[in-house]
């Protein structure tokens, strides 16, 4: 059987809000996509994943979709959209939607109905409750802070929305709700979408008995009850019909239920998005507090994640930033002195896994965090509904700020640096978020007049994974597993093997290869690194700071 085309696909996301303007009006738009369709070619990747760009009062950004059939004014029409997914495939690129299927706007037709009277034939579309003793339903708390659960005047009951109050949860109960669902991805796969990245898609199936205990009720709807039912269901109901790709979104998940997601046994998904490797900054699993990462659990997360899902015959999707997390360079790097150095490192160290690289827009010349200083730099609803929330807990502003400034969603949210012009090239016009300070140094032009850049880096990964066989394939073994600041490990055909050894931290480092490796025999050559010279293979290698070296061995 030959290889699944996504699993040698290399993905870029697009946050199109801060993308590229082509209109002035500050917001980035579906003409400026199909202006930089060129450079992403050049880049080399394969499929676009577009964050919503269907009607929203925005809220959230388009995760409050208010009608899936229509495209958002500021982005554009029907017909741009079109334009633009002829305009990739000409390119031999594809697009991928995200749809969001947990939730609605409460802008939606379908709620609007719901919510203009009990006996409505809507009503039941979405998860409605009596409150008790005056109180919500269950104390289930709003992944967006406060309770899950808001209480609706006109009808006299609550009603559940996990996320934002606008963001209202579809009842996956109904079949009625499924069947107008699947409808609509038929639509857009119609239209040629090549795939879907679908939204924290492990949440739409909530314990029917609404149970309640200590915690804030996400055990209640995670992996809830029916899920693999449901997804089976749209398996068979959608995805089975088309040669597409799809990539679940997975809020707080487990390895064993992403293998039965992407297990092609089961006919779920292709593969999941998890974040436990993004949660080793989270202390005691507190997002909202500053921390140093712990490298040590990161190893550790993402190399059982390698083991197991290929133990089990799933596959995964590979990230390091996305539009909800800070960026990369500034996070698992150092965005100052050793930029460069650690941004390529940090690639290489997630591309040279096995699974599905995504590249989140600007990761590609290291884009860094912006370090807003103000509150009213920010726009996150996440980001806006917390800073309420610590002050209300009697945390001091300075505070707050300080840790907005490492975790806020908008830190990955801010315009994409093309060049050194005002605004970086984004707009002629006001960005609607402001432009990261460094923009005249680390911009896409400066990086691709640059043979040394971090683009033509990321560029040469994906280069390799078509080359080499290994990459998609090989076994994964973590090497040196209490090593307190080498990241190294193997991945192993019968034919050949790669040896990524990546020093994360800004010192000199002697590093020895451990006893158990079995390379005798073995002719090596440097693959890849991100100094001119690296070492050839020795049994102790002096690793400069953040220095990152693939070998291949045969
Ligand atoms: O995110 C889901 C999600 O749970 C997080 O990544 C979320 O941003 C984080 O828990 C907040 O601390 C998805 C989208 O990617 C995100 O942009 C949306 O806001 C969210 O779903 C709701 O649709």
């Amino acid at each position: 059987m030959s290889t699944s085309w996504w699993k040698t696909a290399v993905v870029y996301q697009i946050y199109p809000k801060s993308f590229y303007d082509t209109t002035g009006n500050g917001t980035g738009d579906i003409q400026g996509i199909i202006q930089k369709l060129d450079y992403l070619k050049e880049l080399g990747v394969d499929v676009l994943w577009l964050t919503p760009i269907y009607k929203s009062p925005q809220r959230d950004n388009g995760y409050d979709i208010s009608d899936y059939y229509n495209i958002q004014e500021e982005y554009g029409t029907m017909d741009d959209f079109d334009q633009l997914l002829c305009e990739a495939h000409k390119r031999g690129i594809k697009i991928i939607m995200d749809i969001v299927i947990n939730h609605t706007s409460t802008e939606h037709e379908w709620f609007k109905q719901a919510k203009s009277s009990k006996d409505n034939p809507y009503r039941d579309f979405y998860i409605w409750k009596d409150g008790k003793d005056g109180l919500p339903p269950t104390n289930w708390e709003s992944k967006f802070g406060g309770s899950a659960w808001q209480w609706d005047e006109t009808t006299g009951q609550y009603y559940l929305h996990l996320f934002d109050v606008t963001q209202a949860d579809l009842n996956w109960e109904n079949p009625k709700v499924r069947q107008a669902l699947y409808e609509m991805m038929h639509f857009w796969l119609k239209k040629g979408v090549d795939g879907f990245r679908l939204d924290v898609i492990n949440l739409i199936s909530k314990n029917q008995q609404f149970p309640e205990d200590n915690s804030d009720g996400r055990k209640f709807y995670t992996d809830g009850p029916r899920i693999h039912e449901f997804l089976h269901e749209m398996n068979q109901e959608v995805f089975s019909k088309y040669d597409i790709m799809t990539v679940g979104e997975m809020s707080s998940t487990s390895i064993d239920n992403c293998i039965r997601y992407t297990n092609p046994r089961e006919e779920e998904l292709n593969m999941t998005f998890s974040f436990h490797h993004l949660k080793v900054d989270y202390p005691n699993g507190e997002k909202w507090t500053k921390a140093d990462f712990d490298f040590h659990a990161l190893k550790n997360i993402l190399s059982d994640w390698q083991v197991e899902m290929n133990k089990g015959g799933g596959w995964n999707a590979l990230f390091w930033c996305n539009h909800d997390q800070p960026r990369v360079v500034s996070r698992f790097g150092d965005d100052q002195q050793y930029h460069k150095e650690s941004a390529k490192m940090l690639a290489t160290t997630i591309h040279m896994m096995q699974g599905t690289p995504y590249i989140y827009q600007g990761e590609e010349f290291g884009m860094t965090n912006p370090k807003f200083d103000k509150i009213d730099d920010y726009r996150d609803v996440e980001s806006l509904n917390m800073f309420e929330i610590l002050k209300k807990d009697g945390l001091p502003e300075q505070e707050i700020l300080e840790i907005l400034k490492q975790k806020s969603r908008d830190n990955s949210r801010t315009p994409v640096q093309w060049n050194a012009s005002e605004h970086a090239g984004f707009t002629t016009g006001t960005p609607w978020i402001h432009t990261g300070a460094n923009y005249k140094e680390i911009n896409a032009e400066n990086a691709m007049k640059d043979s040394d850049s971090v683009f033509y880096h990321y560029q040469e990964l994906i280069r390799c994974r078509k080359e080499y066989d290994v990459i998609t394939n090989g076994d994964y073994e973590l090497v040196s597993e209490d090593h307190d600041s080498v990241f190294a490990f193997a991945r192993k055909t019968e034919h050949e093997m790669l040896l990524v050894i990546n020093n994360f931290y800004g010192k000199d480092m002697a590093y020895s290869l451990p006893m158990g490796l079995d390379i005798d025999g073995l002719t090596s050559s440097v693959l890849l690194s991100n100094y001119e010279d690296s070492a050839p293979l020795a049994k102790e290698i002096q690793l400069r700071p953040y220095e990152s070296i693939v070998y291949h061995l045969k």
